[in-house]
């Protein structure tokens, strides 16, 4: 008998450590289409779309790879709809010596697994994912005794283990990191580049059939359909990323345009954490359109930066904290998710924009992201476990264990500063800087109280006026607090009432 090797729909790499030591002649390969990790939250109809035909497109490469594989579809009569009965049922089928898998990603999952030995009556082996740069292990050593986590001093740790954009111990251009020269504002004039996007071929179309038939109550457009869904295809959409976008990338990577769904943004994260594109590979990538000249230090280091140092820090997080991290609730905020984050329709025009892009492509960048519809949330005090389900089901490349810190650290302050070191809350003057949605909104970001003025402006102030003896201490809000001691108790009032009557309508 033969080991089973199980892939989940998110380790479509040949490189995967489970079928790197596995046996093409002995062992046989596992990978489900099954309801459960398709519901466990509603995901967008795309991203089960994408991922759905790249397990297809995967499969099919492993079988002309002399792989010896079980696909089991969505609509197979048998199937359990489990990936624990899948395993079962394999093993009904199969003699199976051992099961054998890559970690998974989610820790829903990894205590399922736990279980499987004992219920199947054979060993598992769980493997480390090697597609990381640091372990879940060597992410606890650098954590450990620690009084402060931050993702700075661990990025510069990634550098130096990696190499990326070092001169020997030092990093290239004298500085660890250029941020501060990313913060331009874009204006439409400029050359927008377009990722590159995929005709569906038969294997997608089939797909697209079978989700809008099965998930039609799920959020989000199905069409136009045009992610890749092959490995080569994703590196031919990277690959005109670093032509056309990324020496562009530093200096805008904060700018949003009203039309402008992806500026110079890479559009890769869904490939990147489905397997598709290898995080490591892709930074070298990027380090050598540096050394060439074709992009500038402060766009090739802020890239870098985002995946061996924001991408690898919040995973280290996630598995160093889970399962209590998804619980947090600092400022105990209970009010319901509004209905616009579903629908997007909200007078709000910044939300609106952030919202509608989401249900047409399953994807919103850093910005829109954090500062519209999650700094929205935390000032509006919603609930962060439905701000977390939220973003896990409507983002092609949300999984948790990159989407639960992002949203509850990063996003909401949740966690209580863990993860970041002050809460990203800001109102529409920060919005209006960075984008040109207030031009397109019923509402006037001047305006500070009243009807007619921009709803970030008094939820901040109520935001922040409400959680004083949580904030309080943070050093990074001191000149903030002043500033509101400084107003007339009037003008603080009147801040406080519009949030309230705003509130109201909302919920
Ligand atoms: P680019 O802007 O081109 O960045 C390049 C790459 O860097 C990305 O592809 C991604 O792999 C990586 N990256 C950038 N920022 C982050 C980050 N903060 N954390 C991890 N990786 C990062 N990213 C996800 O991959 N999945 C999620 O579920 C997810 N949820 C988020 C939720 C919130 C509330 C916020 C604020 C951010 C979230 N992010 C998430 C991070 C980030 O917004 C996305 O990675 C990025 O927008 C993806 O688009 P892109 O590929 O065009 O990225
Ligand atoms: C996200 C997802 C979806 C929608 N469907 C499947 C599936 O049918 N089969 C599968 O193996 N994996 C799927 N996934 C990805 C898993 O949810 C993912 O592996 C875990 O969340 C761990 O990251
Ligand atoms: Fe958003 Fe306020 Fe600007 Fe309207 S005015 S787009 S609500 S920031």
């Amino acid at each position: 008998p033969g080991n089973l090797v199980l892939i989940l729909g998110d380790q479509l790499s040949p490189s995967i450590s489970s079928l790197q030591q596995a046996d093409r002649a002995r062992d046989r390969v596992l990978i489900a289409e099954v309801s459960a990790e398709a519901t466990y939250v509603k995901h967008h109809k795309k991203k089960i779309a994408f991922l759905f035909s790249a397990m297809r497109h995967f499969a099919e490469e492993l079988r002309a790879d002399g792989w010896q594989l079980d696909y089991v579809r969505l609509d197979d009569a048998e199937n359990t709809g489990t990936l624990s009965g899948e395993v079962a049922r394999f093993a009904e089928r199969h003699d199976v010596r051992r099961i054998v898998l890559t970690e998974p990603g989610e820790w829903r999952l990894a205590r399922d697994i736990d279980a499987w030995s004992a219920e199947l009556n054979r060993p598992v082996d769980v493997l480390p994912d090697e597609r990381f740069v640091a372990s879940r292990e060597e992410f606890a050593a650098w954590a450990d005794g620690r009084k402060q986590l931050r993702m700075e001093y661990f990025y510069r740790e990634m550098r130096r283990k990696t190499g990326l954009l070092m001169d020997g111990d030092r990093p290239i251009g004298g500085k660890w990191n250029f941020d501060a020269e990313n913060r331009k504002a874009a204006s439409s004039d400029l050359f927008m580049p377009a990722p590159l996007g995929i005709e569906p071929d038969g294997i997608t179309r089939e797909v697209l059939d079978l989700v809008g038939r099965e998930f039609a109550g799920h959020i989000g457009d199905l069409e136009p359909f045009w992610f890749a869904v092959t490995r080569d295809d994703a590196e031919a959409a990277f690959e005109l990323f670093v032509r056309e976008a990324l020496p562009r990338f530093g200096d805008f990577q904060d700018a949003m345009l009203r039309g402008e769904k992806f500026l110079y943004h890479s559009v890769v994260s869904l490939y990147i954490n489905a397997g598709l594109l290898e995080p490591l590979a892709v930074c070298r990538r990027v380090e050598a359109a540096y050394a060439a000249g074709d992009v500038p230090l402060n766009a090739a280091e802020g890239f870098i930066r985002q995946i061996i140092g924001w991408r690898e820090y919040v995973r280290g997080i996630y598995w160093l904290k889970m399962p209590d991290y998804a619980c947090s609730n600092f400022f105990g905020a209970d009010r319901p998710l509004p209905e616009f984050y579903w629908s997007g329709e909200t007078d709000m025009a910044c939300l609106a924009a952030a919202v509608r892009q989401t249900r047409e492509e399953a994807y919103a960048h850093h910005i829109q992201r954090l500062m519209v519809t999650g700094n929205f949330a935390m000032l509006a005090g919603i609930e962060p476990r439905q701000v977390h389900e939220w973003y896990l089901a409507v983002y092609a490349d949300a999984y948790e264990w990159v989407e639960l810190p992002n949203t509850l650290g990063m996003s909401q302050f949740a966690d209580g500063g863990l993860l970041g070191s002050k809460p990203y809350a800001a109102g529409g003057n920060y919005i209006n800087k960075m984008s040109d949605y207030c031009g397109a909104c019923r509402f006037d970001v001047k305006q500070k109280t009243g009807d007619s003025a921009c709803p970030f402006n008094y939820l901040y102030w109520d935001f922040l006026a409400r959680n004083r003896d949580k904030l309080d201490g943070n050093p990074r809000l001191g000149p903030v607090y002043r500033t509101w001691d400084r107003m007339t108790a009037d003008k603080q009032a009147s801040y406080r009432e519009s949030a309230a009557e705003f509130l109201a309508t909302l919920f």
